[in-house]
């Protein structure tokens, strides 16, 4: 018998999902009309992608709780910790409609973005935020009987400022029409990743799976955080690199950082390799909104072998992971395997 894919199997649990989310619309007495915007919300910005970070979740919990395989959950267990990662993917929905705003993205996920779609617009605005806000219901709907509720809110609370502060540093250092090259670091683009994206997409998928598993001891949830923060800075400096380097096929994306000014990886790189006549390049050519200047900062990453320092960098901090991964403090009921099945994924992505 052919076993249905890890990525079909979680996928199956979201029609239900959306049928409990238009439930809480109809008990409101919602029109019609209504009811269908927020379905059409859910299916376009929900399950399109990876779901890498809700699977992860649904992942975690088994190699926690002792088993080879998700399979062996019961459909019951199966289905509560499947929410778990839903509720990651629409926190990642939420903010993936609203960064595609603000950084006046085309495309996403190889399909235009939610707010581009006829009709959709400035409204995508609000359905950001009852994105959102999903989370919140189906929490309350299924675990508020369950003793770790309160930490799976506070859990999300705090990585949803978090990420919100990183979009804030982010952007502030990514004006539009001021370009100042002088703003950008290499520890700048740390703090930026690390909250933009390591909280949201590293940490809490684990996390929330050590509260639902009972394996909850701070003492392991900062040992899981200690790995998880600089694997997911690694995962963003993929990011950087396939914005730049990436094709849109490969990415389901069309890389806007060059053009938008973003203190990415790349640049960075580059500002710490340019010889003063190169940097005079960048100043003049990055953060312009033209794609003949784009152009040129791609000839110059290419002339300044970005592409050998960004292969040099992932060995390193593979390795580095590799060693803390193998220090884990394992006695009171944590594995680190849960750790290395994150690794494994990240390391050496294309897309
Ligand atoms: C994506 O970074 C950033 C986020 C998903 C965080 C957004 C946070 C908000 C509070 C809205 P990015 O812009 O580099 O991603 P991409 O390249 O996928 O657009
Ligand atoms: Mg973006
Ligand atoms: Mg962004
Ligand atoms: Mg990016």
């Amino acid at each position: 018998m052919s076993k249905e894919s890890p990525r079909a199997k979680f996928l199956a649990e979201f029609p239900e999902l959306v049928q409990e989310l238009k439930s809480e619309l109809v008990r409101y007495g919602m029109p019609a009309e209504a009811i269908k915007w927020y379905e059409d919300s859910l299916n376009y910005n929900t399950p399109g992608g990876k779901l890498n970070r809700g699977l992860s979740v649904v992942d975690t919990y088994a190699i926690l709780k002792g088993y080879q395989s998700v399979d062996e959950l019961s459909p019951d267990v199966y289905k509560k910790v499947a929410l778990l990662g839903w509720c990651i993917e629409l926190l990642q929905a939420y903010f993936l409609v609203a960064d595609d705003m603000m950084d006046q993205s085309i495309t996403r996920r190889g399909q235009p973005c939610w707010y581009r779609v006829k009709e959709v617009g400035d409204i995508a605005i609000n359905d950001a935020f009852m994105l959102e806000a999903a989370i919140y219901v189906i929490l309350k709907k299924h675990f508020k009987q369950e003793p770790y509720y309160v930490d799976l809110i506070e859990l999300f609370h705090d990585v949803t400022f978090q990420t919100e502060l990183g979009q804030l540093l982010d952007l502030i250092t990514a004006p539009e029409n001021s370009v100042d090259l002088s703003k950008f670091s290499l520890e700048k683009h740390s703090f930026i990743v690390t909250f933009k994206t390591a909280y949201y997409s590293f940490y809490l998928p684990v996390a929330l799976a050590m509260y639902a598993a009972g394996v909850s001891d701070p003492q392991d949830l900062k040992q899981a955080h200690d790995v998880l923060i600089p694997l997911g800075e690694y995962f963003q400096i993929q990011d950087d690199y396939l914005d730049c380097f990436g094709t849109a096929e490969q990415i389901g994306k069309i890389g806007t950082d060059i053009q938008d000014n973003k203190c990415s990886w790349v640049v960075n790189k580059a500002l710490k390799l340019a010889s003063p006549e190169q940097r005079k390049i960048l100043d003049d050519n990055y953060g312009r909104k033209d794609a003949e200047c784009e152009a040129r900062c791609k000839k110059l990453f290419r002339d300044l072998n970005i592409e050998t320092h960004y292969r040099e960098y992932e060995e390193k901090i593979a390795q580095e992971l590799k060693d803390k991964i193998a220090q884990t403090d394992e006695s009171r009921g944590f594995n680190a395997d849960v750790l290395t099945a994150f690794l494994n994924k990240v390391y050496k992505r294309t897309k």
